[in-house]
């Protein structure tokens, strides 16, 4: 798919300021620095697009951005940031179960991994619920280039082995890196069949 046009359109503090849901919709989501906004800017070929920051935290609204005229994409403040306090915590986990929960135009969630590590707690709980609220999803395995293909191959295999454990069939699954530029055309032609889905159901 070519991207001609991205454009940011709005934040907002839940679900009900969104824009109408009148394209197909995907959102980013992810533990906080995973790399969820630099993902967007690297979909859409445009580094200023999204913020990004070193410092975790950085995304905190629901952002929506409107590609080619024809659906969004949405980035999402991340989860397990440390520095929150418990009512921000709260507040955060409200303002996303029910937009996940209730946009209706939303086909689907990528749920960014960091690829460095074995798998995480926190991110197969995330993705648990997520499976309880039969929100579909896939799995973005990020910052391929920060260690070899072999030890990104191990964590990708172990992470799916463990999803096994719970789960009867596994998402599909992308591994990026901004820095080499890879696994955009990937997900962009994923998003282009559900955008021909979006049409047929619409
Ligand atoms: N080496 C490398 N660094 C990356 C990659 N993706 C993101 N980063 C870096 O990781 C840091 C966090 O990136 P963001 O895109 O801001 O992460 P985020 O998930 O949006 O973070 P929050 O909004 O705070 O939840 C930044 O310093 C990015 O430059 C990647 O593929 N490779
Ligand atoms: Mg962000």
């Amino acid at each position: 798919m070519v991207i001609k046009t991205a454009t940011y359109l709005i934040s907002s503090p839940d679900w009900t300021k969104c824009p109408k849901p009148d394209y197909p919709e995907y959102a980013f989501i992810g533990r906080s620095n995973v790399g969820k906004s630099s993902l967007i800017n690297l979909l859409t070929n445009n580094e200023k697009l999204a913020k990004t920051s070193g410092t975790p935290g950085k995304t905190q609204l629901i952002n929506h951005f409107e590609i080619n005229n024809a659906w969004y994409l949405v980035d999402l403040p991340g989860y397990g940031f440390a520095k929150r306090s418990m009512s921000q915590r709260k507040q955060w986990e409200k303002m996303i179960e029910d937009y996940l929960r209730k946009r209706e135009n939303l086909m689907n969630v990528f749920v960014l991994i960091d690829s460095r590590h074995s798998p995480q707690k926190l991110d197969i709980d995330f993705i648990n619920q997520l499976g309880e609220w039969q929100i579909p999803f896939s799995l973005v395995f990020t910052k391929a280039d920060k260690s070899t293909q072999l030890e990104v191959s191990r964590n990708i295999k172990s992470f799916l082995n463990k999803m096994k454990e719970s789960w009867e069939f596994l998402p599909p699954h992308f591994v990026t890196s901004t820095v080499k530029k890879s696994g955009r055309d990937k997900i962009l032609d994923y998003i282009e069949e559900l955008n021909v889905q979006f049409r047929a159901i619409a």
